[in-house]
């Protein structure tokens, strides 16, 4: 039995102990969160417990927009008796949004990989290590001496595929990542399955805006920042469904000589969203906790209050010092 990210004891006594468990994703949920949620959830139904699956949405994403009819947006009524909270692939009841109404009173878990995130209290599964939730909810059902059923081990696989970019992201300290996917092939899970899943369906104008996208990109700092942006106009001309920053970020990051790719989005007047993804100098968690996001060293997010002009100038204003230090040696 290899067991790479042991669950704490009382996490295992806190799956035992009550009735029922709602279980909670953050908002915009990609497929590691919605993955993990509904892996948990058939685990635990399959030990006789009742799972409630709640999550914000939007279920915006084509690869994810199947399940939506699984969540509810939040819980009906009071929470049941003896029932406990848990909150995957975020560490704090804030970044579930509307979804954590209602729950604050309840025994909570976090099961997270974040960095980031402010210690809320309530039993923390957090492993930054782990490159995706699913491979702690993986670790948590092998803890019990269990394995994930067949379609539960599509599930995780799924997550696992979204949040490694399809195991682009892993480097060499990645071979327990690899043991728990050889596991979960094992229990009937296929790549291939898990890989059109993530690329296919997409809209054909989502490929449209992707090439405009492309083509109104800028490279700053001498070709090592490469920033791109949607405004308001692009999403009345290509419509919201099918937007695919990764592959996005994907074509950004084969530029010779990029360190660090931007994609602003504003969402609606007065409201931007920003991601950063970094190839390996540049921690962009850092600059996204500059304005109040978080993330991970290569691969960072946020929300912003602001127009699109306002926020890509103090954006590409905060990559200043990271491309004007001793570090880079060029101005
Ligand atoms: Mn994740």
């Amino acid at each position: 039995m290899h067991q790479d990210y042991s669950p704490p004891p009382e996490l295992l006594e806190f799956f035992e102990r009550y009735a029922c468990y709602y279980i909670v994703g953050h908002k915009e949920p990609d497929g590691d969160c919605v993955g993990s949620q509904l892996a948990l959830a058939s685990f635990l139904r399959r030990r006789g417990k009742d799972a409630v699956l709640i999550s914000a949405g939007p279920f915006t994403r084509t690869e994810i927009a199947s399940y939506e009819g699984s969540f509810s947006p939040r819980i009906a009524g009071a929470p049941a008796v003896g029932s406990a909270a848990v909150v995957l692939d975020c560490s704090s009841l804030k970044r579930a949004g509307d979804a954590a109404l209602g729950l604050e009173s309840l025994p909570l878990a976090f099961i997270d990989h974040h960095a980031s995130g402010e210690d809320e209290g309530g039993l923390r599964f957090v492993v930054p290590s782990a490159p995706a939730v699913t491979c702690l909810v993986q670790a948590l059902i092998e803890a019990f001496g269990d394995k994930p059923s067949r379609e539960e081990a599509e599930l995780l696989l799924f997550g696992l595929c979204t949040d490694t970019g399809f195991f682009r992201h892993l480097d060499e300290r990645s071979a327990p990542a690899f043991a728990m996917t050889a596991r979960l092939v094992e229990a009937g899970a296929s790549p291939k399955r898990a890989f059109s899943m993530m690329n296919g369906g997409k809209p054909f104008a989502s490929r449209k805006l992707m090439a405009e996208l492309l083509s109104k990109a800028e490279a700053l700092y001498g070709g090592r920042l490469i920033l791109t942006w949607m405004g308001l106009e692009e999403q009345r001309r290509y419509g919201l469904v099918g937007r695919d920053s990764d592959m996005l970020y994907q074509l950004i990051m084969t530029v010779e000589g990029v360190e660090a790719a931007v994609v602003i989005r504003q969402e609606k007047p007065g409201e931007c969203t920003v991601g950063f993804r970094s190839r390996e100098l540049v921690d962009v968690a850092a600059i996204a906790a500059q304005f109040g996001g978080g993330g991970h060293r290569l691969a960072a997010g946020l929300h912003l209050y602001g127009e699109l002009e306002q926020v890509k100038a103090s954006v590409i204003e905060a990559f200043k010092p990271v491309f004007t230090d001793a570090q880079s040696g060029v101005k």
